[in-house]
Parts: C-alpha cells; structure tokens; sequence
C-alpha cells in the first residue's frame, strides 16, 4: 500500500431549518463510504460536517416558531446529528456556521479579500416589503409572469414559459412574507470580484479537481466574463456582520464553505491536530469536497476563488452527484415518496439503503433513482440470497461438527487466490467512486464462492466418514471467501461488518484481504441480516404521506398565522417538513381545559398576545402568535385548550410555560373554544 495520506472530507452542511430526507442521506453516504474506505486503508481521514445556520428561510422559520434562530439551529442540529448517526455516517465533527470559529475564519478570509482589493460597493435596488421592513430575497416575492402573464410565478423565474427575470420585472409582486406590495428600495452591496480570479479558475478547472462533464459547464460560464458575487445582505438577517458595519451581513452562501473550515478547526483544536497543514496555501495534505448538483457554482467558482484570495489552499477535488428520484419519479409529498431519515429508520434497517445506494453510485453526476420493487429484490438476492448466504451455509457445520474451527488446509488456493487479488482493484474502484462496479466485482465474487459450496455440497459430505474432512475444507474455505467479501463490504455495511467481526474473531481490516484463516476458532453464527419485508416499505411510504396530513392540519396559534403555512422559498422547499411523532408521545401530552384571565399585546412582537390561564390548580403565562385573530380584550373570561406540561421556553419577551391550541387557516380565522361551555379550568382531556 502507498504511503499514508492526510485526507480532510466534507459533504454539502444541511440547512438548520428542516429534517433530514434520503435525498439527504444519498450524499452522505456516498461520502461515508468513501471516508470508511480511506480509513480502512489505513490513511489519516477526517470527515467534518456541519449545520448550516445563517439566512432568510432559517430567520423566517425561527420566528414563525417564535423561539431565538440560534435556538432552532440547535435543536435541528441535534436532529441531524441524531439521524446521521441512525445511518451510521461517522462524522469526526458536526458542527455549527453559527460559531466563533467560523465568525473569525469569515472575517479573517473577508479583509484579506477586502485588503487585495478583491471587494466592491455598489448601490443596488431592490423589492423591499414595507411591512415585514425586510429587503426580499427573489423566491420571497410573487406576482405575474412579466413575459407570459401566467400568475403566482417566484421573482427569479416563470414556471409556465420558463424565462428568466429580475423581480423588479414582476407584474403586480406579492411579498410572500407579508402579502405588502413591495416597493423599490436602494442599499449598498459588498461584491466579491471574481473576474480578478479568471484565469487562476480556468487553471484550476483544467486541472481535473473536478468531474470532466462538471468543468466544462462552469467554463462556459466564463464566455461572457465572471460577474461579481453579491456577498453582503441588509438587517434583519440571521448571520455574521460584515466586518465595520452594523447593518450588513455576509451572505449565507459566503460563511456556508467557511464552515467546513471551521468544524475542522474545532475539531483540531479538540484533538490536537495541526489546522494549518491542512489549509496554508502549500497545503500537501488532501481536501475533498462531496456535493450536490445544485452547488457547484458556489464550489467549483466562488470557494476556489475565495481560497486563493485569502491565501489558503484550494480543493483537491470536488465530487458532484446528482439528484434521487423514487420509483423514476422527483420525490412526491403526496405519493408519500418524500422520505425524511427518520422516517425510514422507523421502518427499514440502514443497511439496506447504504448498500442499494453504493450498488447504484457512479463517479459521474447522474441522478439515481430509488425504485421500491429493485430496492426489496438487491438487498434479499445479494445481501441475504448470495452474501449471507455463505456463512450461514457453512458456519453451523463448523461449530456442530469441527469445534468452531477452521481447518488447516486450503482446499481451493487458486480460489482463495482470486478472491485476495480482488482487493486492489476493488480499492481503486472506491477511490474513484465507482462504487457500483465495486459491487459488481464484489457479487460477482459471491456467486463463485456460493458455487464452490454448491459444487461440493457439504450437507452430503458430512453424512459419510470419508467426505468428513472434505467438508471441513469446503465449509472453511467458504468462511474464509466470506471474511474477505466482508472486508471488501466494510466501508458500506460498518455495522454488519461488526457482527461478523466479532463471529469470526478477526478485526477485518483492509489489508487482511490476502491472508486466509487457518486453524483459527470461530465463534456460533448469528443471523446477521433480516430480509427485507416489502410490507415495510408500504408502511414507511404510508407514514411520510400522514406526515404530510398531520403538518398540514396541525394548526398550532403560537406559530405565526400568516406564513406558517408558508415554504422557505430561498431553499429546498422539501427540507421543512416537522417531525412525526408515535402514539406514545401524543400520550404523553397533558391537554387541559384553561380559562383566560387576562391577555395583552407585547411590545416590539406584532403577532404575539402574552396570555394568562388559569388551569384550576395553578396559573401561567403563555405566548400566543393570535393578534391577527383576536384583540387582546375580548379573549379574557374564554375558554380554551392548552398544552399543560410543555417545557417552558424562553422568549425573548418572557416565560412561555405552555401551548394554546386552536383550529384555523390563520390570519383572522383562528378559532379558540367558546365561552361558556361549562367545562371547569384544568380538567384533563384525552
Ligand atoms: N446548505 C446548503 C444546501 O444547499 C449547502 C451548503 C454547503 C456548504 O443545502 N457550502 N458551500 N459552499
Ligand atoms: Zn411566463
């Protein structure tokens, strides 16, 4: 093996406003995999990842749910953390953008930019919504369609005719914030020059950092010149301020990269490594960036550009993917086809997914679609039907009849042979992630070993003295084809790896491949992998469509009422979907009747009421986004019904030790109980 390389990995940092979906969990792995295998080989690898946590949609949402955005960032982190692990993603760090090493790190690389003279102002117009008092991001603004009329169209492009406007172009705009009709306003805007860095980029794209089909796109970008990059954003805006200013804020997109910066830093602070080794401009360590095919502008232009102007290293390689459809189709709230994390590991083992994934990956940036019927049929015919097939075939015969150990001789050495000389090409196929030919090679392989044992059937050999020991050479050359497939399989079945670690007393690791187990005891064989019961599959797809249902009828009044209904435009719609819970948990709700003794408007809040219950034994003080609905006075004396043992949460305008509950669209149709009902404050309801 070659000498050992210092490897730092990343994939894309999922935004802090939504769960985690398997369109998610598609890039993850594929880096996971690529992680486990360095690692495996014995190299130094770091994988680093973190929350992205700065912007207009994470801003938006955090006040919908009236909690503090630093708050939702980590509760959502935690949830990412949570499930990442669930799919056995081994993360050395997941970190946050909203952190001091990355406010330095974005400051530090934004003066040297600003002091190499690679940093303009200019003042822009734009849509502004006078109410919200906020500029609009283009996805915040609706209106007709300025070349075809088609209504209800985003501020950046047509749905119906496909052309491409400024929103300023917009007919009649809409604030989706606010329903104001914006008007025009001026600020100045921080610009990240990047023409500077043209012929530094064509150099760079030509150098074969990233994937051929993917250089040649962003080359064409350059015909017409590079455009400077507007890197700053006015208040309000969940972010770090730009450096000399009090109103201005580096644009998500500008710390996002910084962050895979800065989670390494605070993991090198943590385990003593050296930052600069792997970040000074003469960096010979390796830096590996996995993402999506939606990025790669930021990736392959503005973070290489950003690097060499700050003096610090650039990528040795960026790896795009391409999108995950299911059954052929863009993943569908609807069919119930929009799969979150955690969602699927309630139903399936992750296993299965990391293996048809890697079955299905290619190094290029083609979509890859997840199809149920060939998904339940690989996992059971390869994994079960030829993989585990081997072992569980051969093992009972050595623990019954040999004392749990292997024989001494070989049987077969040119067998042995052919599966120990695999190793090296099914190692290159990792490091150049083709990870579906590997497990091509790697299946291929099984139905010879399974045709070995066909061939000699042990279960005869067995019945007769003469064939005894035959049979113990059969069954333990066929655990020894097992082992080595399992070493081959280790970067994306980790946990199964482990059981069948501990079966066979062998760590399994990568150079184990040319050694054969002689003489060597075993413990009893496990099951080591449950088929995959498409039963399952219905129940996970059934489960995300009531995901959906109960979102869309849960209508709780402390969620602001106009846009709680709302997307996050500027992102993934699809990423903010809340989590499901079991019966269980809405067991654990303590629903009570309360009466309102006094309610008030709050000031510098202009959604929220602070009310007053009494819930017969005791009273609190609840925050309720209900002023849109109601005035202040006419609630007190009603009834209504209240979530008693919520965690109290802090606002920023007090305690809110519990939850109001009511029906309604929202706006002025928020319905609480009536009054007068008869029913005492503080009985329970279930
Ligand atoms: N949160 C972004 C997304 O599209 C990805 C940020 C990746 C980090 O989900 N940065 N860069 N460059
Ligand atoms: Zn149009």
């Amino acid at each position: 093996m070659s000498e050992t390389r210092k490897i730092l990995v990343t994939c894309a940092l999922p935004y802090a406003n939504g769960s985690l979906h398997l369109g998610h969990l598609l890039e993850h792995i594929q880096t996971d995999i690529w992680v486990r295998f360095q690692k495996s080989r014995g190299h130094q690898t770091y994988f680093v990842c973190a929350s992205d946590a700065h912007g207009t949609p994470v801003m938006l949402k955090a006040d919908e749910l009236g909690i503090k955005p630093e708050d939702m960032v980590e509760q959502v982190r935690a949830e990412h953390k949570q499930d990442t692990a669930g799919f056995l993603i081994d993360f050395d760090n997941f970190y946050s953008t909203h952190s001091d090493e990355n406010r330095e790190l974005a400051e530090d690389i934004y003066n040297k930019l600003n002091a190499g003279g690679f940093i303009a102002r200019r003042t822009i117009e734009q849509l502004y919504d006078p109410e919200k008092k906020m500029f609009l991001p283009d996805r915040y603004v609706k209106g007709e369609c300025p070349q075809c009329g088609a209504a209800d169209q985003y501020g950046d492009n047509c749905d119906a005719c496909g052309s491409t406007y400024a929103p300023t172009e917009l007919k009649n705009p809409k604030s989706k914030v606010s329903d104001a009709t914006p008007i025009l306003k001026e600020s100045e805007h921080y610009f990240f020059e990047l023409d500077k860095f043209q012929t530094m980029l064509t150099d760079w794209l030509d150098s074969g950092s990233m994937q051929p089909q993917v250089a040649n796109k962003l080359k064409e970008w350059f015909g017409d010149g590079l455009r400077g990059w507007d890197i700053s954003r006015d208040a309000p805006y969940f972010g770090f301020n730009i450096p000399g200013t009090t109103d201005k804020y580096f644009y998500v997109w500008l710390d996002a990269p910084i962050g895979y910066m800065s989670s390494f830093k605070n993991l090198a602070n943590s385990a003593s490594l050296d930052f600069d080794e792997f970040w000074q401009a003469d960096a010979k360590t390796e830096l590996h960036h996995f993402i999506g095919k939606d990025i790669i502008n930021f990736h392959g232009l503005f973070w290489p550009a950003m690097l060499d102007g700050a003096g610090y290293r650039k990528p040795t390689g960026i790896y795009a993917h391409g999108f995950l459809t299911v059954d052929g189709q863009k993943m569908s709230k609807s069919k119930g086809t929009f799969i979150k994390a955690s969602t699927y590991l309630k139903h399936l083992d992750a296993e299965y997914l990391r293996y048809y994934f890697a079955a299905k990956l290619t190094a290029r940036v083609d979509d890859l679609d997840l199809n149920m019927a060939d998904f339940s049929q690989r996992v059971n015919s390869d994994l079960v039907g030829k993989y585990v097939n081997i072992a569980s075939r051969c093992a009972g015969f050595i623990s019954k009849l040999f004392d749990g150990k292997l024989s001494e001789q070989v049987l077969d050495p040119a067998l042995a042979n052919e599966f120990m000389q695999a190793g090296e090409h099914i190692a290159n196929l990792y490091e150049t992630r083709e990870y579906g030919k590997a497990i091509r090679e790697i299946m291929t392989l099984a139905d010879k070993a399974n045709q070995f044992i066909a061939d000699e059937a042990p279960w005869q050999q067995v019945k007769d003295e003469n064939t005894l020991a035959r049979a113990h050479q059969v069954c333990s050359l066929g655990i020894n084809l097992f082992r080595i497939l399992t070493i081959y399989l280790k970067p994306v079945l980790p946990a199964l790896a482990a059981k069948v670690s501990d079966f066979l007393n062998d760590d399994l690791a990568w150079q184990g491949h040319q050694t054969l187990l002689v003489n060597h005891s075993i413990d009893k064989f496990k099951p080591l992998l449950q088929r995959l019961d498409s039963k399952k599959i219905d129940a996970m797809i059934q489960d995300s469509k009531e995901d959906i249902q109960q979102k869309q009828s849960a209508a709780k009044t402390d969620k602001s009422n106009k846009s709680a209904s709302k997307k996050a435009p500027e992102q993934k719609s699809d990423s903010e979907q809340l989590q499901t819970i079991e019966f269980e948990d809405f067991a654990k709700l303590d629903l009570r009747i309360a009466k309102i003794i006094s309610a008030e408007n709050v000031e510098g809040a202009d959604k929220l009421l602070r009310i007053q219950v009494d819930l017969g034994e005791q009273q609190k003080q609840i925050f309720a986004g209900i002023k849109s609905a109601y005035q202040a006075e006419d609630l007190v004396g009603k009834l209504t019904l209240v979530i008693n043992n919520l965690k109290p949460r802090k606002m920023r305008f007090g305690l809110s030790e519990g939850m109001i509950l009511a029906a309604g669209p929202g706006g002025k149709d928020i319905f609480l109980l009536s009054p007068d009902s008869g029913a005492q404050p503080g009985m329970q309801v279930k």
